[in-house]
């Protein structure tokens, strides 16, 4: 088992990883910028260093700081959570060529995923559901061009293979726009991740974004926890999320489950991860894998009772899955509202100190945030400062305590996103669940 975990984040999830270490008895380091110093988790932790100044690629994207930190106190492995390098193969190449233990999947697995045209053919190879498309990168030459659009039919997306997460796409209408659509997504592509190279997929105009949560330890074991309902978002940043995603018929639920932790088996994948997925009209199909923990994990350990965080520092130990899938009981409901330090109408960053703090709680509440009375949101980093995670025995419960919740919560000193949350979790069609991605948007004029 790990001894000392070096935390490589910051805000929350660093002190969910804290808190995950020490009921370990993992011994743990914080690393932090300059301005970071007054952290929850740094004050927690049995050692912190300060890594570097405060823009994050001198800190929390500073690789040699950290391998020297890690070098300085003696640590063993190291925990990205998510963002910075969380999903950096370098980075864990270089961790593991130092002698450390990442924790996560291997390097090779990170760049596969990362190359989403790698991503795809590794899915088609292990049976799981993908979008009808180019099968692989597009070619220059216009007239196959319009062949590979004309069989998968329009509208569809031309999508660079080193994007993600909603970066370097474009949606093409018809032949007309095709071509030079291609060539401004490529060029932009070149420039924004140095690879130039895109696919094509069908474009789906209505879908769900629905993600599945794994866990597979490297040596032959795979489990999922379950599926998430992302859907309502802003500008590809989730803002509500939900365990299990509600309203799907349950024969199509387990068969993608199934495809998911086979897609494990044979990559033989490491660690945490997920598999994401627009439905629409019934049918999944895989958009992308991410090979991290999520901001949203914490819905799916509320519906099955399994610590992913915990999980993820085991498996990265060397013991094979404790759990086997028949011991994992799904039951109830989860909702989480993310907590943002951010204007109510622009939804710019809104820095500042943190005057008066109340969280809410009681029965089936839960809240993950480090913030504290007196605590200074640095203009530096995410805008998020905390999530408000809910469960109930079934839906309408779970959502039903997000909204008293909401009611009971007090950020003063700051602008943050409570009363949108409020409103959201009082809004007629999200009640019903399952709305599309473009709900929120549309609701909010934009
Ligand atoms: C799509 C799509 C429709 N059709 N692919 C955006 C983020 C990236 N992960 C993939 N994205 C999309 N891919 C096909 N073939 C629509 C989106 C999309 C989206 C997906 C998930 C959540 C929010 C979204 C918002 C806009 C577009």
């Amino acid at each position: 088992m790990l001894d000392k975990v070096l935390i490589a984040n910051r805000g929350e999830i660093a002190l969910r990883i804290l808190r995950a270490c020490k009921e370990l008895g993992i011994q743990t380091v914080a690393v932090h910028s300059k301005i970071d110093a007054e952290l929850k988790h740094v004050k927690l932790a049995d050692q912190a260093v300060c890594i570097g100044p405060n823009p994050s690629p001198q800190s929390y994207l500073n690789v040699p700081a950290i391998i020297s930190a890690m070098e300085v106190t003696g640590a063993q492995a190291v925990h990205p959570g998510y963002g910075f390098l969380a999903e950096n193969a370098d980075f864990a190449e270089q961790v593991e060529d130092s002698g450390f233990t990442f924790i996560g999947p291997k390097a090779e697995t990170i760049r596969t995923m990362g190359d989403k045209v790698a991503a795809i053919k590794a899915m088609k190879i292990a049976g799981v559901p993908t979008v009808p498309g180019s099968d692989g990168p597009l070619s220059e030459d216009p007239d196959e061009l319009r062949a590979t659009a004309k069989r998968i039919g329009y509208p569809v997306i031309v999508k660079a293979a080193a994007g993600g997460g909603g970066r370097g796409m474009r949606v093409v209408e018809n032949e007309e726009s095709l071509v030079n659509s291609v060539t401004i997504t490529k060029t932009e592509a070149a420039a924004a991740f140095g690879d130039g190279t895109v696919y094509m997929e069908k474009f789906l105009q209505n879908p769900r974004h629905v993600e599945v949560q794994v866990l597979s330890d490297g040596q032959g074991n795979a489990i999922h926890l379950g599926d998430r309902d992302c859907s309502l978002q802003r500008r590809h940043q989730k803002v509500i999320e939900e365990a299990p995603a509600p309203g799907i018929p349950e024969e199509a639920r387990q068969a993608v489950f199934a495809s998911c932790v086979e897609a494990c088996i044979q990559m033989n994948y490491r660690g945490a991860g997920t598999f994401e997925f627009l439905y629409e009209d019934g049918n999944y199909y895989f958009i992308e894998m991410n090979t991290r923990v999520q901001v949203e994990h914490p819905v799916s350990e509320m519906i099955t009772g399994v610590d992913i965080i915990k999980e993820q520092l085991t498996i990265a130990g060397g013991r094979p899955l404790s759990i086997k899938q028949e011991d994992i009981v799904f039951r109830g409901h989860s909702f989480e509202c993310r907590i943002n330090a951010e204007d109510p109408k622009t939804f710019l960053p809104q820095p500042g100190k943190i005057v008066a703090y109340h969280a809410p709680g009681g029965n089936g509440v839960r809240v993950d945030s480090h913030i504290y009375n007196g605590y200074s949101v640095p203009p530096n980093y995410d805008s998020m400062i905390g999530k408000v995670i809910t469960y109930g025995r079934d839906r309408n419960s779970a959502l039903s305590r997000m909204r008293n919740a909401l009611d009971e919560m007090m950020i003063d000193g700051i602008k943050t996103n409570i009363d949108l949350h409020a409103d959201l979790v009082r809004d007629e069609e999200f009640k019903k669940g399952g709305v599309n991605i473009h709900y929120l948007e549309k609701k909010l004029g934009l």
